[in-house]
């Protein structure tokens, strides 16, 4: 204990230290009890059981609560897959050999993307850990796994009380021979504003450190100039630098005069020029028609050398045949979801897409019975998020009208619940949506430039009020403070620039800055941050934890205090996480390789009279109580 106190004192981290450190610094020696993991994961229990978990209480339950099942892969080899042949080449040549092959590659959004857009991003850890083994043997011709990044990394220590980090590493452990992906909001990097330039470099530093093979980069406003720093990190690293064109707009229109296909070429060579090793297609709302999709990827092969990657949502229900579209036209690699988490917000359906493909020149290769298996077992994952469930059920060409990215759609209609703006007026939310774009000067909308408009929509919507209102110089206006912020230059410069006299009533005389906001950013001491977090959490900070604290110092402050009361939250199973341990139900639970707690709750007393209930487990057949609060 004495030597972790040492290497992890935030003086001896930063080589802040003299020969009389030891003497000098009596918390060294100050040994914190010996911490009991079975005990605190027991609390954490025990408190479920007496007063539920907050995240789901009042929401919709499951129909049913079985285990989700995939036959035990364990033992036999992990085949080669492209993982190896990115370690192989590198990410310029592993890029050519992308291209150069005839089939076409998919990536699997399931864990990322689809849950992102379908359960508000809920999808624990344990669930994602589960299903690695199977794909790694099963489908280890995968392009990647989407599987990290984007609203991901906070909700995970927000909501699910697990470390992002940790799952990253689980999976990287897991699937050692697909390449992992994640989706990197260049300075944004992982949050909702820039970041200073060492904070997004340390970040993805320490994501390739952690695994990930394959950076998807993209600037909310495909700004490319706010897309370098975060390029030539990711470059610096050795992994594999996709950089990302936001789609906006519809291609096929004679009426597009912003987003042309020119506009889109330009943006593409830049980003070759600045060496991607790869170029996206973010549709990220999914309406990139099929004719639009064949357009440009076909434009793209032709005018850069890059491979090019599809990605799509299927808002629409039309989504599928632009994927179609865009493998006719020879992109590389395209986006799906695994069928029971696909469809809707999320992407399109990967086993339908492979059967499309069958026979084709460009089959993909992917073992259909694989892909229903891990169907089968999604779709019993899916049923214990009920709770994060949003009603949309069906497809709607509404989507062309307000051009909401997916990952944003359920999340914005839920806010608009909770302002009491329900049913039939949610379509008022679309269509102001609509409108702010326009107000706004027709804009990319991605995070975090769509929750820009988001809120501006919400609070016009709310407060009755039109865009006449909104742009009348007499009328004074309260605007949301991401707006404000937005028209002072801080996420970046629009494609067109701000519209003037809307730009100079929200600032109301303050100067906007109109080059890159990184560069009106001092760099932070991160050794000085470390201690700063290490003081305020009283734990070990590991670098992983540093990046966290760095992009989300309160979040992560209060997830560490968390871990440190109830442990590691990705051994337990996500039944007992949301719901608890019914008596009688036999759960094991893998604390670390080759260390399983047998956990079993035989009952729950009433509360007594200081308001305390007894929990009696039984941990690997031994009685144990433990004594918690009755919230009720
Ligand atoms: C994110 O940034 O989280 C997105 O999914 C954008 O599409
Ligand atoms: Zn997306």
């Amino acid at each position: 204990v004495f030597l972790a106190n040492l290497v992890n004192h935030p003086k001896f981290r930063s080589n802040d230290y003299t020969t009389r450190f030891i003497d000098e610094t009596p918390e060294l020696f100050a040994f914190p009890k010996r911490k009991d993991r079975a005990t605190k994961l027991l609390r954490f229990l025990a408190d479920v059981n007496v007063n539920g978990n907050p995240e789901v209480k009042g929401r919709a339950e499951p129909a049913r609560h079985v285990d989700p099942q995939l036959p035990d892969v364990a033992g036999s080899p992990v085949p080669p897959g492209l993982r190896d042949k990115l370690k192989e080449l590198g990410p310029t040549a592993f890029g050519q050999w992308v291209r150069d092959q005839k089939q076409v590659f998919v990536t699997d959004t399931t864990m990322r993307d689809a849950h992102q857009s379908l359960l508000a991003t809920r999808m624990r850890t344990y669930d994602m850990v589960q299903a690695a083994p199977h794909y790694a043997r099963r489908l280890p011709n995968l392009f990647s796994l989407e599987c990290w990044g984007g609203a991901t990394f906070d909700v995970a220590m927000r909501f699910l009380k697990e470390d992002p980090w940790r799952r990253l590493e689980l999976l990287r452990e897991a699937a050692p021979n697909i390449p992992l992906q994640m989706l990197l909001r260049a300075s944004n990097a992982v949050g909702y504003t820039n970041y200073p330039d060492n904070v997004v470099q340390y970040f993805v530093e320490r994501a390739a450190d952690t695994g990930i093979d394959i950076f998807r980069v993209f600037d909310s406003l495909n700004w490319a100039e706010n897309m370098y720093v975060a390029m030539d990190a990711v470059q610096k690293t050795g992994a594999v630098c996709e950089a990302a064109i936001c789609y906006s707009g519809d291609l096929t229109s004679e009426h597009e005069k912003k987003f042309t296909l020119d506009y889109y070429l330009k943006l593409a060579k830049d980003l070759e020029t600045h060496g991607a090793h790869m170029l996206a297609i973010k549709d990220m709302a999914g309406v990139a028609k099929p004719r639009a999709a064949k357009l440009l990827v076909a434009a793209l092969k032709e005018e850069t050398k890059l491979p090019v990657h599809f990605h799509t949502h299927d808002t629409s229900g039309a989504s599928s045949a632009s994927v179609l579209a865009a493998v006719d036209a020879g992109v590389d690699v395209v986006d799906a979801a695994l069928d029971s988490m696909s469809g809707l917000t999320a992407q399109p359906p990967l086993g339908s897409i492979v059967a499309a493909l069958q026979g084709d020149v460009r089959d993909p290769g992917l073992d259909d019975g694989a892909i229903r298996e891990l169907s089968f077992y999604w779709e019993a994952v899916r049923d214990l998020y009920a709770a994060f469930e949003s009603d949309v059920r069906s497809g709607a060409s509404e989507v062309y009208l307000h051009a909401m990215p997916g990952g944003q759609f359920t999340n914005l209609r839920e806010q608009a619940r909770s302002l009491g703006i329900e049913g039939e007026r949610w379509h008022e939310v679309a269509q102001a949506y609509a409108d702010v774009n326009e107000m706004f000067g027709n804009i990319v909308k991605v995070t975090p430039s769509s929750k820009v408009v988001g809120d501006m929509a919400l609070s016009m919507v709310s407060a009755g009020l039109t865009r006449a209102d909104v742009e009348n110089p007499k009328k004074d206006i309260s605007f949301p403070e991401s707006v404000v912020s937005f028209f002072h230059g801080d996420l970046g410069q629009p494609h067109g620039g701000f519209p003037k006299a809307l730009q100079q009533k929200i600032l109301k005389g303050a100067t906007p800055i109109t080059d890159r906001p990184g560069k009106h950013m001092a760099p932070v001491d991160l050794e000085a941050k470390r201690t700063e977090t290490a003081e305020a959490t009283g734990a070990g900070v590991s670098d992983n934890d540093l990046a966290s604290a760095l992009l989300y110092p309160k979040v992560f402050a209060e997830f560490a205090k968390f871990r440190g009361d109830y442990g590691d939250m990705s051994v337990l199973p996500t039944d007992e996480f949301f719901y608890g341990l019914p008596p009688e139900k036999e759960i094991s639970v893998e604390i670390e390789h080759g260390k399983t707690l047998i956990i079993q709750c035989q009952s729950v007393s009433d509360a007594d009279e200081e308001g305390l209930a007894r929990v009696f487990f039984s941990l690997n057949g031994q009685p144990r109580t433990i004594k918690i609060r009755d919230a009720a």
